[in-house]
């Protein structure tokens, strides 16, 4: 078999690229990584030589391309079965791919209003009540899934859930965005993992800045 390549962007700034990378470290797949720095504003041309969209994470599999991050973690959970990417469980998978695809297409407020910035010194930002609702519906689900799996993680052990929301836990650390015990708890279990640990020490060593996101 070919090897995984994985195009990802800023690790400081790229919540999509998180995503994949940290349940493939986590899940032990080897994996080869490129990270090209965004150039926000005009978009990085160079984008285009491996990203139909533009965008990334972009998966690289021989002559296979795949270009979005909950599509390439499917692709890697079917590539290993046996890794537990997904719960074992058909009702907590359906489950698990429900939240992870509410991540995927939803919390535009919170996204928008608080960009993924792992380096931001933690201060409270001040939010509207679209963010507020989209925090109060994220605690929900995790109070959800960690009462029924009774944690650690979202579904007992790591599955690509946690991946999806791990971008959530550094935004809610860096602006401050929530008390409540059980998210503490359930990020602090996240931020132990070596994989989180490698991906922030990345962040910040990266040179790159990108001053609307410092905000
Ligand atoms: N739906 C895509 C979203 C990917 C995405 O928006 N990536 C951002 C970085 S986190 C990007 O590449 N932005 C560069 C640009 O828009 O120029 C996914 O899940 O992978």
């Amino acid at each position: 078999m070919q090897g995984l390549h994985l195009y990802l962007g800023n690790k400081n700034y790229s919540s999509w690229s998180l995503r994949p990378w940290i349940a493939m470290r986590e899940k032990g797949i080897e994996f080869t990584e490129e990270v090209i720095p965004f150039d926000f504003g005009r978009g990085n041309p160079s984008f285009q030589t491996f990203s139909p969209s533009m965008k990334v994470p972009v998966l690289r599999h021989g002559d296979l391309t795949v270009w979005d991050s909950l599509a390439i973690l499917e692709y890697v959970a079917e590539l290993y079965p046996q890794k537990g990417f997904w719960p074992t469980e058909a009702k907590d998978r359906a489950m698990a791919r429900a939240v992870s695809a509410e991540m995927h297409s939803g919390f535009a407020a919170l996204r928008a209003a608080c960009p993924m910035n792992m380096r931001r010194t933690p201060a409270h930002k001040d939010i509207d009540e679209d963010v507020r609702k989209d925090i109060a519906r994220i605690l929900n689900i995790w109070r959800q899934c960690l009462g029924q799996s009774g944690g650690p993680f979202l579904f007992g052990s790591f599955t690509i859930a946690d991946a999806m929301f791990a971008p959530v836990i550094s935004r809610f650390d860096v602006y401050q965005l929530t008390r409540d015990p059980m998210a503490a708890e359930y990020g602090a279990a996240v931020k132990a993992t070596q994989a989180w640990q490698e991906w922030e020490a990345a962040a910040r060593e990266e040179p790159w800045n990108v001053p609307e996101s410092d905000e």
